[in-house]
């Protein structure tokens, strides 16, 4: 063997034996069996190991090539960080495919490639990762529920009651159903795919009805210069404190900040100036499918108020004030639509108060609905009639068809988020977990399989078969379907599981089934079940999809419903609004009175009472009725309530 790399090894060899004698010395290999002893046993085995390479390198034939080996360890002079007390920092996972020149983990070392003659070596010498409780803003413990620690692995489902505590209720109920994950940046949440695919199907709808209407999608930068939220400075006032701003690059400030958009009335009407000259230009009918930051200091919810959310803005450009007022309210039905006819949730559509419209538009509608659980109304989504306010501001000026004539478009803007999935939840989910509305839900089926013990192997076969079976031409006939054919759970669990996902039908196929050439569908809403023969299955399941879209309509509806008061009088309007419901009062429309009424409805703990919109529908409004709260003529019936 050469000299040179005999000695290497040697001086390996000795290193390794003064490592393992500084470790006994230093009182780390542990006496008790007790997980900490493993690691500090582990530790010292990996160095008996090397040791034993090492004698093993300097004896064998090819000790050249494993003197190699050796060689690279060494020049890793850090290793010993690698023997990891059970709390110390997690180190830094190196990448896999390419380590680290002149570093050998304790991993590879162990590995049997690298192991020379017949060395058996027990599992890689541990990395320790044991529990430790967490701190972390991901895991934060009253969010997930999970760290109460009773909670036993395979237990599924929610520990908190929707009538009883319903915003821990809801906390759970996103996290559990694995609809979101939490953030380390507060007010931010992670939409997994389950959420995504809500969204997918309202977006897909919607993008769909706009484009019938002549909307074209476009997209606009991320990022607004000040200049362009300065211009908007009235309208933007009263938001200023919410808008996020970049002021540096690395490690330079830049010389103008810039925003992160909160809306993009500014990115985008600044353009539409340059791109609207003459009437042939016009209608422009743009709308974005995009991310805004509105960085609120109100109690983040998930869904309904968070720092970042998806949204769709359509910005519009009319020659005329008829043209843009028309398509207000196409727009104000089709997000009823989204509401009633995709998610089952009734709402009410109406023009919003003075106080409570955008401040840049003639007029602002909305759609809102109500969580009867709080007694707050959620305003579901926006449609803004803008006049001319905007394009005076940004100079959308165009020539009409009048020669030498010029007038401002008239424009429109309105929005629908991601918050339409969280008042969807709120509405249907119950103590099992989410109820999902079939037209949205990911999945609509879900096949169960459920063998019993006694059932031989050839039948337990033959019913996995059939699932598998029934699961194929579900799938083919264009239903969102699922099986679960897993054998480490029992039925039950499942059962819960799928509930806690909120499927709307579960298709179980039990030993007696199999004999009579039927299944059962149970349904999410209910609970109810009913028999079907195989071969009934695809004509029946999407006419039960339908029955239960339509009936939670209906049940939602009923709820609502029984949550609308009308009261004439201050006393009734209190009395009902404390025993959380809306009320449908008489107004004169007078923005003092709004105020006022928000501050004598506002008691210690419960926000003051607001309009949340004068609905489209009108009661009649008999001749002499007066406003319940100032006495004067009313002039029209506003729905009120406390809000988000
Ligand atoms: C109001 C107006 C409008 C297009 C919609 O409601 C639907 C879609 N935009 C939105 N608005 C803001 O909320 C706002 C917020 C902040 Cl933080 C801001 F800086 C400016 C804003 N301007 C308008």
């Amino acid at each position: 063997m050469h000299d040179k790399k005999f000695q290497v090894i040697l001086t390996a060899f000795l290193v390794d034996i003064v490592r393992a004698l500084t470790f006994l010395r230093s009182g780390r290999l542990p006496y008790l069996i007790n997980w900490e002893a493993s690691i500090g046993n582990t530790t010292f085995i990996t160095l008996v190991i090397s040791i034993i390479i090492d004698l093993k390198a300097m004896t064998a034939e090819d000790g050249p090539q494993i003197a190699e080996t050796v060689a690279d360890k060494l020049a890793d002079v850090n290793l010993d960080t690698k023997h990891k007390e059970p709390n110390a920092k997690k180190e830094k996972k190196p990448k896999a495919d390419k380590p680290k020149q002149g570093t050998i983990l304790l991993d590879t070392l162990s590995s049997p490639s690298l192991l020379p003659l017949n060395l058996t070596v027990h599992p890689p010498p541990c990395r320790p990762t044991p529990f430790q409780p967490t701190t972390d803003p991901l895991f934060p413990p009253s969010i997930t529920g999970r760290s109460k620690e009773v909670k036993k692995e395979t237990k599924l489902g929610l520990n908190a009651k929707k009538e009883e505590d319903f915003s821990e209720w809801y906390s759970q109920i996103v996290v559990e159903s694995e609809l979101i994950s939490y953030y380390a940046v507060s007010g931010c949440y992670i939409l997994r795919p389950t959420a995504y695919s809500i969204w997918d199907s309202i977006k897909n709808w919607f993008d769909a009805e706009i484009k019938e209407m002549g909307v074209e999608n476009c997209y606009f930068p991320l990022f607004i210069p000040e200049e362009y939220l300065l211009k908007e400075k009235d309208h933007v006032e009263g938001f200023a404190a919410e808008v996020a701003w970049v002021t540096r690059s690395g490690n330079s400030e830049l010389e103008r900040p810039i925003a992160i958009r909160p809306t993009s009335e500014t990115a985008m009407y600044k353009t539409y100036a340059t791109w609207i000259r003459s009437h042939r230009d016009l209608p422009l009918r743009l709308n974005q499918w995009a991310n805004v930051v509105r960085w609120e200091f109100k109690h983040p919810t998930p869904f309904i108020r968070s720092r970042e959310f998806l949204w769709q803005e359509g910005h519009t450009a009319f020659a005329t004030q008829p043209e843009a007022e028309t398509e207000v309210y196409e727009v104000l039905d089709l997000y009823r639509r989204v509401y009633e006819d995709l998610l089952a949730v009734p709402v009410i559509k109406g023009k919003k108060s003075d106080n409570e419209k955008f401040a840049g538009a003639l007029f602002t509608t909305s759609v809102e609905a109500f969580i009867p659980m709080n007694g707050r109304g959620v305003q579901g989504a926006t449609s803004h009639c803008l006049g001319q306010n905007f394009s005076k501001m940004f100079d959308i000026e165009f020539e009409t068809e009048v020669e030498d004539k010029k007038d401002f478009a008239w424009q429109n803007s309105w929005g629908l988020t991601t918050r339409t999935i969280g008042v969807m939840i709120m509405t249907h989910g119950d103590d099992k977990g989410l109820v999902l509305p079939p037209r949205v839900a990911h999945l609509q089926v879900v096949v169960v399989p459920i063998p019993n013990s006694k059932l031989s192997e050839e039948d337990k076969a033959a019913m996995l078969g059939k699932s598998e079976e029934l699961y194929t031409s579900i799938k083919k006939a264009g239903i969102r379907v699922n099986k679960d054919l897993r054998e480490n759970y029992t039925p039950g669990w499942k059962y819960n599981y799928w509930e806690l996902r909120g499927v709307p039908i579960r298709l179980e196929l039990g030993p007696k089934d199999m004999v009579n050439g039927v299944c059962v569908l149970a349904r999410r809403d209910t609970g109810a079940k009913e028999l079907v023969a195989w071969g009934d299955v695809i004509t029946r399941l999407p006419v039960l999809l339908e029955e239960i879209q339509a009936d939670m309509f209906t049940k939602a509806k009923a709820t609502f419903d029984g949550c609308l008061e009308r009261a004439t009088k201050w006393d009734d309007f209190m009395a009902a609004i404390d025993r959380k419901h809306m009320v449908l009062a008489p107004w004169a429309d007078e923005v003092e009175v709004e105020e006022m009424v928000k501050k004598k409805s506002a008691s210690e703990g419960a926000m003051g009472a607001k309009t949340l919109c004068i609905p489209m529908e009108q009661p009649e409004l008999v001749e002499g009725t007066v406003c319940f709260a100032s006495g004067k003529p009313a002039k029209n019936w506003a729905l009120w309530g406390r809000s988000y």
